[in-house]
């Protein structure tokens, strides 16, 4: 399987408001790498790198003012004579209004932001242009008859949504491919989320879609973060009414109850035929992760794959978390090797 990859990821590192306190955050450079790594041990293949593309690839899944709210936002922190990471500390919550976009840094950091694990570094945009071209390169593979790619993507996406960041994520590498490839021509694409958590941003931006399905199994976000969306009853709305999927599960989660849950998932993709499947590939489901809460070994990864192999559509594997780095290449890496084994 060919594998995109840039060491621009390094360029993110930053904090999060954790437990109360300003912490390393738990989505550090080394992550990409021990994931590189693997990929070269096992000689899973060809490793490249990814080709530019325009901000307005971007711009099909996310607002304008929102892709050049990231682009400027270190320019405009660090003219405030502040060298730290930038991070929001107020947010437009319920009848506060989100219509008008604050000229203050503070102002629009709030607007564009879910949560405090966003922070932007001298280096994020950078890091997190090249993460969204990774998946464009992945997509473009596919169009050009490959069967499978896998995206090395860092930082995250799929908590991004049309104008917002939160969770590690800022722009939704995922939702840029999907997208692409229905602007290449395809009818249907499918998203298949399989990180521990919730999907929520590629959700709220093809909800009202029915040329993308979004299904997505995670931690029940009562128990979970992201906490405010991710439940079995959101179904998609207007044109996409029901062409939107979640499988909430609770903590504990091993093997017996997701393994059905993700066969369950593949069989409603499947039943859709799309022209493509793009898997975001969250490895957070480990039962070592040190923040989540599921029970999968390291062997249940290959049958990940296995199953997703299944569905028979070309793939294009974008990866999202997992945070226990000591098992990250291994279990990234053997959902790969499972679904190859399986085609
Ligand atoms: C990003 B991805 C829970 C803290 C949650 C944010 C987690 C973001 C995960 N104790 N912090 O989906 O892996
Ligand atoms: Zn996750």
């Amino acid at each position: 399987m060919l594998t995109i990859y840039s060491p621009a990821h390094r360029l993110h590192h930053a904090t999060e408001l954790k437990d109360g306190l300003i912490k390393p955050c738990f989505e550090m450079p080394s992550r990409a790498d021990t994931i590189l790594a693997r990929v070269q041990a096992v000689g899973l293949g060809e490793v490249i790198t990814p080709r530019d593309y325009d901000t307005s690839r971007y711009a099909r899944v996310h607002s304008e003012r929102y892709v050049r709210f990231l682009e400027n936002a270190w320019a405009e922190w660090s003219a405030l004579g502040r060298t730290h990471d930038a991070l929001p500390l107020i947010w437009p919550v319920r009848d506060l209004r989100s219509d008008i976009e604050p000229e203050h840094i503070d102002g629009k950091l709030g607007l564009y932001a879910m949560d405090a694990g966003v922070a932007i570094t001298a280096g994020t945009w950078e890091a997190v242009r090249t993460s969204a071209n990774l998946a464009l390169t992945g997509m473009a593979a596919l169009e050009a008859g490959e069967d499978s790619a896998f995206a090395l993507c860092r930082p995250p996406g799929h908590h991004a949504a049309a104008e917002y960041m939160g969770g590690y994520c800022y722009l939704n590498n995922a939702a840029i491919a999907a997208q692409a490839c229905l602007d290449g021509g395809a009818k249907r694409v499918a998203v298949l989320d399989v990180d521990y958590h919730h999907g929520n941003g590629t959700q709220s931006i093809f909800y009202h879609r029915a040329d993308a399905m979004f299904v997505s199994l995670h931690g029940d976000p009562k128990q979970s973060y992201p906490y405010f969306l991710g439940h079995k009853d959101e179904q998609g709305a207007g044109a996409g009414l029901g062409f939107n999927h979640n499988y909430p599960l609770p903590h504990g989660t091993a093997w017996d109850a997701y393994g059905a849950a993700l066969a369950h998932a593949c069989r409603t993709i499947a039943a859709y035929a799309p022209d493509a499947v793009v898997v975001s590939l969250g490895v957070d489901t480990f039962k070592d992760d040190p923040i989540s809460h599921f029970q999968l070994d390291n062997e249940d990864f290959l049958r990940i794959g296995e199953t997703v192999a299944g569905i028979g559509r070309p793939t294009l594997f974008v990866m999202e978390g997992g945070y226990m780095v000591d098992d990250i290449g291994i279990n990234a890496v053997n959902v790969l090797r499972g679904f190859e084994a399986a085609r």
